[in-house]
């Protein structure tokens, strides 16, 4: 027998209570875990059980490891969900398991990754295997950022030139990064998801970033003239017009379309960087624009400039300038809205890691992975008003799938434990030595990774 060197507290986001049974391991078979199903399941080695766990909420989940086998319990099938996402970090390639109890839940309810389809496109398979490697660490909202300046990445009816025309590359002119998803291949993807327990958030990014809406649909610019197509990565140029009837028309079909094929309770309406945008014009959009979600039944969610102008109540705000600047958050929190966390020197994961990474902007200075993991939500606002934390992925700078990954991972997991650990359970050398073991997973799975100078990786 070789020794026991795995700890039943080996996992990412650490959970709330672990408490150790160390004379006691169980083996299963590692590929019967990534197999399993979350539903009832009454007998076996690995019984997974619904009921109630002891009041561990909505995604909580009680796991028991003893000689005679496994026990998982929880009160939903999201909570079987991530219980076995643990059972599954716990058992490795050699299937043995450390004995004793975890009990679990989210601190946050949001815990999000987005994902900028508009600068660069990936396909429907593309964003699948994201979301199976993003679901391993409990992030339950993929954010797609589906239109900007460079693209725009859904189909509308009735508004065919959207995609004919900003469906073209996005950032750059090598030619990489066109496409579109039609409504089918969205709904594949949000129910994709939804099997995972992932709730998709599309954004719809107005009055700014419209670029490629106006190259479309000339009849919505300031004076009808057409506009030329752009594949730079400047910002703050295009903008909706306020005073223009048709500009509502437009936003009001493409924001009904969203509604509809979107199942989940979120629809981000942008509103970030409008820097053409005046402030009466922007003041007048917002107050047409934001209660529309609601009109379909959807909560709003905005970049927290729109705090700038009266927030509806539900509306939710995501907070993306750096930690330490106002960025209205004084206003957000006199309102009562709630807030979801993204400070872009924290969670963005288009932030160089160092001055040699040869991806990735720096306008939020570098985030080195200790940067990712060493903050805490909580810092600017009451917990009470917190949905969650996002890490964003802006994707001006981006040309594969590999070039994602290298950038998500492993500052990804870093974010996700800040959204699910509770702050006391939270410590980064602790976490240093449960991540080094991802790297070679990373790699056997041909996931690329970037070897963060932090961790003693194996
Ligand atoms: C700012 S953050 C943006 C994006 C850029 C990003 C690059 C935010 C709401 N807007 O348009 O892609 O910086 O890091």
């Amino acid at each position: 027998m070789r020794p026991q060197t795995k700890q039943l507290a080996d996992v990412i986001p650490a959970p709330a209570l672990v408490v150790p049974e160390p004379t006691v391991t169980f083996t299963v078979a590692p590929d019967a875990v990534a197999a399993l199903a979350p539903a009832p399941r009454p007998d076996g080695p690995i019984r997974l059980d619904l009921g109630d766990a002891g009041g561990l909420g909505p995604e909580g989940y009680r796991l028991e490891i003893t000689e005679g086998g496994v026990t998982l319990r929880a009160a939903e099938p999201a909570g079987l969900f991530w219980g076995l996402q643990t059972l599954r970090q716990l058992a490795g390639d050699d299937g043995v398991l450390p004995g004793g109890v975890i009990e679990d839940r989210p601190r946050f309810a949001y815990r999000a990754a987005m994902v900028d389809l508009a600068r660069h496109f990936f396909t429907v398979d593309e964003i699948k295997a994201h979301v199976d490697l993003l679901v391993q660490f409990k992030i339950n909202h993929l954010h797609l950022h589906l239109t900007d300046d460079q693209g725009w990445r859904l189909e509308i009816p009735g508004w065919p030139r959207l995609t004919e025309v900003g469906g073209g590359p996005g950032t750059g002119c090598d030619g990489a990064g066109p496409g579109f998803l039609t409504l089918a291949e969205y709904a594949d993807v949000v129910a994709y998801a939804a099997a995972r327990f992932v709730t998709v958030v599309p954004e719809i990014d107005m009055p700014g970033h419209v670029n490629a809406a106006l190259v479309a649909y000339p009849e919505l610019t300031a004076d009808g003239q057409p506009v030329a197509p752009r594949t730079d990565a400047e910002v703050g140029y295009s903008s909706l017009v306020a005073g223009k009837e048709e500009t509502y028309a437009f936003v009001e079909a493409v924001l009904r379309t969203v509604a509809d094929v979107t199942p989940g309770p979120f629809l981000h309406i942008g509103g970030d960087e409008c820097l053409s945008t005046s402030a009466e014009d922007y003041r007048a959009f917002l107050a047409r624009v934001l209660p529309l979600p609601a009109k379909y039944g959807k909560r709003a969610i905005g970049w927290h400039e729109i705090a700038a102008t009266p927030l509806p109540e539900g509306t939710v705000v995501q907070y993306w300038r750096p930690l330490h600047e106002e960025g209205n958050l004084t206003a957000v929190v006199e309102a009562g809205r709630q807030v979801i966390m993204s400070p872009a020197d924290r969670t963005y994961l288009d932030m160089k890691y160092d001055a040699d990474t040869p991806l990735g902007l720096d306008w939020a200075g570098l985030v080195p992975l200790h940067r990712a993991y060493d903050w805490d939500p909580a810092e600017r606002l009451p917990e009470e008003l917190l949905l969650g934390v996002a890490a964003p992925l802006w994707s001006e700078t981006l040309r594969s799938v590999a070039d994602l990954r290298y950038l998500t991972f492993p500052r990804l997991p870093a974010v996700a434990e800040v959204g699910w650990t509770p702050r006391a359970g939270r410590d980064w050398e602790s976490f240093r030595k449960r991540l080094a073991g991802f790297g070679p997973r990373w790699d056997a799975a041909g996931v690329t990774w970037f070897r963060a100078p932090e961790i003693d990786w194996p």
